[in-house]
């Protein structure tokens, strides 16, 4: 399935759907690719970051010159990245989790022993400066008050993109008044698995937003009316800096800042931590509100890191009928949204149906804290599932069928890697 994306260097997410290149898709991926051509993989990061601006902002899509005009909105004419994206490099202007340190240590873990070490550890010099750069835009540009949080000034942002985490700050953001076409309705079998023209309005405006103030982060991240500090982008961070700090040895350079860096921010996600129902909550900034929807978010401090009593009350919560243990699932794998929320949707994107990669991150948490049977129980019933469904792109928890795009890359590649 990778092979069948691959573009020469590059991969997309799906053949059709998705027809460009997308930031953290390419940080899994690269997990994929890792098991077959560890060269090939650190490719994967390297073209990604031909499109890292001048900032170090890494943006979530790196378009593809070659693919139809009008087969991915909004394209990249919309983005008006002009003066922004290094010149030849098309490019969006928001930015997606940084995943990409965590599959670079990853990638070099597996590599550690075998012939591709001085490939591997060549990408890594090339690279470190590259993550430096990245790591330190979240923690400046997108967090100008030193909190230890991301701020995200879009839900494409946090990857989870029509989670109900975003129905509260969503709801206030005046929709577009653009008309625009929606490509991505012809490449799944029904439109109640995308999210809908609303919210597609909705994620317009905020588009031309940042468009309106020159992608500016300074005024954006005082002004754009989406304004959220996401738990689950920070404790990837926070899991993401911990691996740069062990990368920088590699590198040549000394790890201790990123360790800080991520100590304050497991330090930040623990006072977002709800002790009644043990869950992190995300911050909305525009009104100040916690926000509340029940989501698989609320695991967040399983991937960044956590104290050993509220690693164990996560764990029993994650294998309990609130996400992987509620009766109804056709297999035991958390669901984007919990089951028994309010705004639980078992076929509309992400608010219920299944995603490999956030059960891939859930399951390296668990394996990272040592809870090593539950990290086993989680991966056989992925596999499990997958192997009934095929790499599509998500799952309907409750019937177990398969949704979204088939052929999904990022599914494919932690497959592979649970496999290995
Ligand atoms: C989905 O997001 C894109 C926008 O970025 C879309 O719906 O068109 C999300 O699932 C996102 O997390 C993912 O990276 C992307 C490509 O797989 O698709």
């Amino acid at each position: 399935m990778l092979r069948g994306n691959d573009r020469g260097g590059w991969t997309r997410p799906s053949p059709s759907l998705y027809p460009h290149q997308w930031s953290w898709d390419a940080a899994f991926i690269a997990l994929g690719w890792a098991r077959l051509d560890a060269g090939r993989a650190v490719d994967e990061l390297r073209h990604l970051f031909r499109g890292q601006w001048a900032t170090g902002m890494v943006p979530h899509i790196v378009f593809d010159p070659d693919a139809a005009d009008g087969s991915y909105e909004p394209g990249p004419a919309t983005w008006h990245t002009e003066g922004h994206a290094p010149a030849g490099v098309p490019t969006s202007a928001i930015c997606q989790p940084p995943v990409h340190a965590l599959a670079l240590h990853r990638i070099w873990q597996r590599a550690t022993d075998g012939p591709d070490r001085a490939t591997v550890e060549a990408g890594i010099r090339d690279l470190y400066p590259n993550l430096v750069a990245w790591h330190r835009w979240l923690r400046t540009a997108r967090d100008p008050d030193g909190t230890g949080l991301v701020t995200i000034l879009h839900p494409w942002e946090s990857g989870l993109d029509n989670s109900p985490r975003w129905d509260v700050p969503l709801a206030r953001v005046t929709p577009s008044a653009t008309v625009a076409d929606r490509p991505d309705l012809r490449h799944v079998a029904d439109p109640g698995e995308r999210p809908g023209d609303d919210d597609y309005a909705r994620y317009r405006a905020l588009v031309e937003a940042l468009v309106a103030v020159d992608h500016d982060q300074a005024v954006a991240v005082r002004e754009q009316p989406f304004r959220v500090q996401d738990v689950l982008f920070s404790a990837i961070l926070a899991a993401a800096d911990d691996a740069l700090a062990e990368l920088a040895t590699v590198a040549g350079h000394d790890g201790a800042t990123h360790r800080a860096d991520a100590d304050r921010t497991r330090a930040a996600l623990a006072e977002r931590w709800d002790a009644e129902s043990a869950r992190c909550l995300d911050l909305d900034l525009v009104d100040g509100r916690d926000l509340d929807a029940d989501t698989v978010a609320a695991f967040a401090p399983l991937i960044s890191g956590a104290s050993v009593d509220r690693t164990a009350r996560l764990v029993d919560r994650l294998f309990s009928p609130a996400s992987a243990g509620h009766p109804a699932l056709a297999w035991a794998v958390p669901p984007s949204t919990a089951v028994d929320d309010a705004a639980f949707d078992p076929r509309r994107y992400w608010r219920g149906p299944q995603w490999p990669p956030v059960t891939w991150l859930l399951w390296w948490g668990l394996a990272r804290a040592g809870h090593r049977r539950g990290a086993e129980t989680l991966a056989a019933a992925a596999v499990g599932q997958l192997d009934v469904t095929g790499c599509c792109e998500y799952v309907d928890p409750l019937t177990g069928e398969a949704l979204g795009s088939d052929a999904q890359s990022w599914t494919a590649a932690v497959v592979l890697d649970w496999l290995a």
